[in-house]
């Protein structure tokens, strides 16, 4: 079903046009008033008034994860706090945070693109949505509880975790619909399975599942386990959450709502603008948001655009499902983790080098780290008991700075191959 049909099938004439309006009163309003932008505008030599169309935008200078934590907490709010009424932030275990504040109108129209994102599958009225996302500062629990009230379903605001009572609640209340991310809904379907549970008896009809990669093959697993059509959602803090990009029904490429969240691929090296059909950095600026507007934001993520005509008669331009990401961030059960981080910590613990692995794996649908980290001479000389003991101290520390759960296996002195360039910090086994 579509939910809007105005914007989501507007013809592509009349959609650039609109897109230029609205990029010019987003330009002009940054400038105004956030001096972040007014500084970088100047810096890059346009005015706003050099902004007509939205072919125009390739003149603006981008914006990078980087320059948005220098201005943490409040750098990039474009209106008087008084007009925000709810804050989220990234997860910020690379140092500080990014912030997404959102007006009133921003929650709204969140709400709105939840709604096409549920649309899309078929969520209606009359639906129960089961949502495992998480709830708190991370923004899939609270987008996909806008976006499920919004086309008046019912929400079960469960959050993550707790498999037993989700199994229950899906049985008791006859959910129809679980949004969760790809990992969880797999490790949801395998644990009900061995309780016995017969999917294809319950009224479940569909998933939402994004946040982290996954690929088409673990679609085919979970729409196979949970008897379920399983669709493909993507967003990210810097732009709303999630709502940003979703599957429709023919489950082949994401639409974007290009409307509010206008789409480039780059070249992550030189950042030319890429055609559509080529790979690239995925880059993000939002026509409409109030709170803290975006232009020109690079996402890292890697994937490619196309305009062909899609068969559901929506007119957005649409994205392959992720790619890949052009640093070498890790998303380890939805929580985004850098090999960085790892060494930060490492740096302080006595009795062990830098020299690191990072080893990731699928058990059970559930990702695994284990985190290889070479002893230097002194402790491994040591009895094992001291050794056992630094492990279960530095998987502490880790946990502090990562917020995930690691493993942590001291390895003797030299045992980590060394490489002459760059270092392979990770050896990803999930096949994904
Ligand atoms: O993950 C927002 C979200 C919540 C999306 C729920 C979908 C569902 P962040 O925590 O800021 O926001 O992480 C954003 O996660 O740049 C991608 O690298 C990755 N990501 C998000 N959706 C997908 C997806 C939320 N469908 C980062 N496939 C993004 C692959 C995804 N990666």
């Amino acid at each position: 079903m579509i939910w809007d049909p105005k914007y989501e099938t507007m013809p592509r004439g009349d959609l650039v046009k609109l897109q230029g309006e609205r990029l010019k009163s987003v330009v002009q309003k940054v400038y105004d008033r956030v001096p972040f932008y007014r500084t970088k505008f100047d810096a890059a030599g346009v005015k706003p008034s050099d902004v007509r169309s939205i072919d125009d935008l390739r003149r603006l200078p981008f914006t990078t994860k980087d320059e948005m934590r220098d201005v943490y907490p409040y750098g990039l709010l474009a209106c008087p706090i008084n007009d925000i009424i709810e804050i989220h932030t990234s997860s910020g275990t690379t140092g500080k945070p990014v912030v997404d504040a959102y007006t009133r109108r921003d929650v709204e129209l969140w709400g709105e693109v939840m709604a096409r994102t549920l649309s899309m599958g078929g969520v209606t009225r009359g639906d129960i949505v089961q949502n495992a996302y998480g709830y708190g500062l991370f923004t899939g629990g609270l987008g996909a509880h806008y976006g499920a009230q919004r086309v008046g379903a019912a929400c079960i605001p469960i959050s993550g975790g707790n498999t037993k009572r989700q199994l229950d609640v899906m049985r008791d209340f006859g959910s129809t619909a679980l949004t969760c991310t790809p990992s969880y809904a797999l490790y949801m379907a395998e644990a009900g399975l061995s309780e016995g549970i017969d999917f294809g008896k319950l009224p479940l009809k569909y998933g939402f599942f994004g946040a982290e990669p996954w690929s088409d093959g673990m679609r085919s697993e979970i729409e196979e386990k949970l008897k379920i059509k399983a669709y493909d959602i993507f967003g990210l803090t810097e732009i709303i959450g999630p709502g940003v990009a979703a599957e429709c029904e023919c489950q082949n490429l994401l639409h974007v709502f290009e409307d509010h969240f206008y789409p480039e691929i780059i070249n992550p090296d030189t950042g030319e603008p890429l055609p559509d059909g080529e790979k690239g950095e995925l880059a993000f600026t939002t026509l409409t948001k109030e709170g803290t507007p975006v232009i020109r934001y690079r996402t890292r993520d890697i994937t490619f655009l196309t305009r062909e005509p899609c068969k559901c008669g929506r007119t957005s331009v649409k994205m392959h499902r992720l790619l890949g990401r052009t640093d070498d961030m890790l998303i380890i059960r939805g929580v985004n983790v850098f090999p960085s981080q790892v060494e930060q910590v490492l740096t302080k613990i006595e009795g062990v080098e830098t020299q690191y692995q990072l080893l990731v794996e699928r058990k059970d649908n559930l990702d695994c780290l284990e985190v290889q980290v070479e002893m230097n001479e002194s402790l491994f000389s040591d009895e094992l008991k001291v050794i056992e003991h630094k492990e279960r101290e530095i998987e502490h520390q880790l946990k502090e700075a990562l917020l995930v759960h690691s493993r942590v296996k001291l390895v003797e002195p030299k045992s980590i191959a060394r490489s002459e360039g760059k270092a392979k910090r990770i050896i990803d086994k999930r096949k994904i």
